[in-house]
């Protein structure tokens, strides 16, 4: 078996508006989450955060679990209405759950990882305008200089944003994630104001003196054209520019990528929210990328997407419950690319990978071999990476826990342990049982199907 370096750090990753339920405890307001899933027709059945997996309450059987299984980090989120339930007032309250949190992944010895910000914007920030109204950056400093303040020695390592893609693009451009508008300009607000307000709590955490490591974490959708057509091959440029480059080029080359300037600025008009000095503050140095990575693209000159003018093809391989093409070699290639392209040597993390299936429990039991055999083959090729010499130091997989997935609310199971919502009994998987084998032999098992039961 092919071994990992011997720091090869294995983690399972949540967030919070996903598991914690609780949302009406301890003096939480609520967030566009709250509002969204509220919202008739917008999140699966009307299905909402408010008990989630309950882990709010059920913590310590949670962090015990992650024990059992081997488990040596954990990257959860914070809620940002737990910690400031009004503009500029915080709750002290808010702080008690996750020092318990992390009190507990202590003694476990397991290694917190603390996303600042994955989704849960206060609703009394979107009153504002959200992410498009620049002083909502203002607000994320706060907040964050709040969280390191009274964590900034608990917690080693931060990740300022999850996702800033889906949290701008999603969110205020195509309007299937909280908030919900359907607004183009908003939506490049949007993203410009989570990158600075990254940089910003990246320069407040150095400021601090703090001694952990800060980073982001993207997710990237590697696109491939669907021919080798002039106009199809641009198409799979643009969507990669909007999917992956706009984010990762300013973060590490400060600027935004031109093509997209150039067509966005046709599509929508100029960039007004820029301001000078804005880029060299997202460039700010960190100590690591946060990869997502769940599948690729297959991209096509069209009109499916109205900005991008891109259509989309099936790529052929095998797809999730999410309808996600399983393509583990397009893994591979992102984090060469990275390496190569942005970011050098600066370690990289995997911060999210695995996939949904339609489990089904039966005895207490769930054979989930689609889901190992997803895991096994994207931890094949982390594994090349690294025998390749790319410096790839951790990955956590996508999720600990069946959780609220977003506007499918519980309807998809990303878990590698299963979550009876009736009971809010936990079920470890045969992915979870897998998962703990290939962290004892900090490599990855290769467990044919005909060894399954
Ligand atoms: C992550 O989002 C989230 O961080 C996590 O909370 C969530 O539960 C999990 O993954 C599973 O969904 O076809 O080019 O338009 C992942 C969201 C899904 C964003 C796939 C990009 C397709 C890109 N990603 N999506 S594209």
């Amino acid at each position: 078996m092919k071994k990992f370096p011997n720091d090869f750090l294995w983690g399972v990753a949540t967030a919070s508006y996903q598991i914690e339920g609780a949302a009406h405890e301890d003096g939480r307001t609520s967030s566009i989450w709250d509002d969204f899933a509220r919202t008739p027709g917008r999140v699966y059945e009307g299905h909402t955060g408010d008990v989630a997996c309950d882990h709010y309450h059920r913590y310590p059987e949670d962090v015990q679990l992650m024990k059992e299984l081997g488990v040596q980090a954990y990257r959860f989120s914070i809620s940002w209405p737990r910690i400031f339930p009004e503009k500029g007032v915080i709750n002290p309250e808010g702080f008690t759950f996750y020092r318990r949190l992390i009190t507990e992944l202590k003694e476990q010895g397991i290694q917190p990882a603390a996303t600042i910000y994955h989704w849960d914007l206060p609703s009394w920030a979107q009153a504002e305008g959200g992410w498009t109204n620049r002083e909502t950056v203002g607000h994320f400093l706060q907040y964050a200089q709040a969280l390191f303040q009274e964590f900034g020695d608990e917690i080693p390592v931060w990740i300022t944003h999850n996702e800033p893609w889906c949290a701008a693009f999603l969110g205020y451009g195509e309007g299937v994630h909280a908030p919900g508008h359907r607004n183009w300009r908003e939506a490049l607000a949007a993203s410009h104001h989570l990158l600075l307000s990254h940089g910003l709590a990246v320069q407040a955490y150095r400021d601090m003196g703090l001694q952990g490591q800060i980073g982001i974490t993207l997710n990237f959708t590697p696109t491939d054209a669907a021919t080798s057509s002039p106009e199809d091959v641009a198409a799979a440029a643009r969507w990669d520019g909007y999917a992956n480059r706009w984010f990762v080029e300013p973060l590490f080359k400060g600027v935004y990528p031109a093509d997209m300037v150039a067509w966005f600025e046709g599509q929508v008009g100029s960039f007004d929210f820029l301001q000078p000095g804005d880029l060299a503050t997202i460039a700010v140095p960190i100590d690591f990328l946060g990869v997502n990575y769940y599948s690729r693209n297959v991209s096509k000159q069209g009109t499916e997407h109205e900005l991008l003018q891109v259509d989309f093809q099936e790529g052929g391989g095998p797809v999730t419950d999410m309808g996600w093409e399983v393509h583990p070699q397009s893994l591979l290639q992102l984090l060469r690319r990275l390496e190569a392209e942005y970011v050098g040597r600066l370690p990289l993390y995997i911060t999210e990978n695995g996939a949904a299936y339609p489990d089904s429990l039966t005895d207490g039991a769930v054979h989930d071999e689609d889901r190992i055999s997803y895991l096994q083959q994207h931890l094949e090729v982390c594994q090349q990476f690294v025998a390749e010499g790319g410096n790839l130091q951790g990955y956590y997989v996508w999720s600990f826990l069946d959780n609220f997935e977003w506007a499918f609310g519980y309807s998809k199971r990303f878990g590698i342990v299963y979550v009876d919502y009736e009971t809010q009994e936990r079920f470890p998987k045969d992915s979870a049982r897998w998962f703990a084998e290939t962290i004892g032999n900090n490599g990855v098992k290769v467990i044919k199907r005909e060894d399954f039961t």
